[in-house]
């Protein structure tokens, strides 16, 4: 299902540049903004604070084969190799071009989402997770490289929520245990169910809430892909 929205799209060349290079991995610039002055902002390559920010990420599972061949050469008992890989491609290119990077699993977390509802116009769904006009629940981040000076993207067309055109909410509807509510994510109780007796479709075919999404189907990450993140979340 797609509702023809189009990512923010970069202005200058040297935007296109870079996302030439993340396209080689699957991975695709996530839009991006100024921070306003006297905004906290992250520490920007030369120890300045940055100018600007440009998320990377992912639409469906498109850098899962180029993770899989990258993985292939790696210890099989390497901790976090997903975060392990995104850190390669990111700062590798990151250095090419002369930007910081930072990572959303890296501590004190950095406000992925926050950023991610500016640079994208994006709100989140029912589950936390952000709805993506195309993507739906879909797509994540992987890094953000900081600029020292401005970037240029698009305008931004305020995008369409597509929750807010959902009226089934089937999102709330089809965890076991009701992990999701509009009390927020009861954390406990979906690793409970997850580890537990009853928990082997959500091991084996990712969380029953965020499938039964009725948008961005074309994007949805395949059943082992969804596997492995249920497993590096749920520590099994
Ligand atoms: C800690 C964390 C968790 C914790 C707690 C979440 C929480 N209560 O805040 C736990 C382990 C529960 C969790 C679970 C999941 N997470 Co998480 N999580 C994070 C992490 C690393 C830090 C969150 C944070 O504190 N940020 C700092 C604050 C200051 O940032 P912020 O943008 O202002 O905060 C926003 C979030 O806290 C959000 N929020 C508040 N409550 C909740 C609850 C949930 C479940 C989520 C997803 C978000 C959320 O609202 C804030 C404003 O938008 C972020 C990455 C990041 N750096 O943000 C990923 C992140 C939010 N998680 C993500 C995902 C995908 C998941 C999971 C689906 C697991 C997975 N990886 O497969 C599940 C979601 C379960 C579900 N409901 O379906 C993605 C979301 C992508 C998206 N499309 O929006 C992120 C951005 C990581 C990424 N690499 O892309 N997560």
């Amino acid at each position: 299902m797609s509702s023809g929205h189009r990512p923010s799209a970069p202005k200058d060349q040297r935007l296109r540049d870079v996302a030439n290079r993340f396209a080689a991995h699957g991975l695709i610039l996530r839009g991006g903004f100024v921070f306003n002055d006297g905004e906290a902002t992250p520490v920007g390559p030369g120890g300045a604070p940055a100018k600007s920010v440009v998320l990377v990420g992912q639409a469906g599972a498109a850098p899962w084969p180029h993770f899989m061949k990258w993985r292939q050469r790696q210890p099989h008992d390497l901790e976090n190799p997903l975060d392990t890989w995104s850190r390669e491609i990111i700062d590798g290119v990151a250095a090419d071009f002369g930007t910081g990077a930072v990572y959303p699993s890296e501590k004190p977390y950095l406000p992925f989402q926050r950023w991610a509802m500016r640079a994208e116009g994006l709100k989140p769904s029912p589950l936390g997770i952000l709805m993506h006009p195309e993507y739906g629940l879909w797509h994540a981040y992987r890094g953000a490289l900081l600029f020292a000076d401005e970037v240029l993207f698009e305008e931004l067309h305020d995008p369409i929520h597509l929750c807010s055109l959902c009226v089934g909410k089937p999102c709330l509807k089809s965890c076991p245990v009701d992990a999701c509510s509009a009390d927020g994510f009861a954390y406990q109780s979906c690793l409970a169910h997850v580890r537990g007796a009853k928990g082997e479709p959500c091991r084996t075919g990712g969380c029953l809430d965020r499938n039964a999404c009725p948008y961005g189907l074309d994007y949805r990450y395949p059943a082992k892909v969804q596997a492995f993140h249920m497993a590096s979340f749920a520590g099994l």
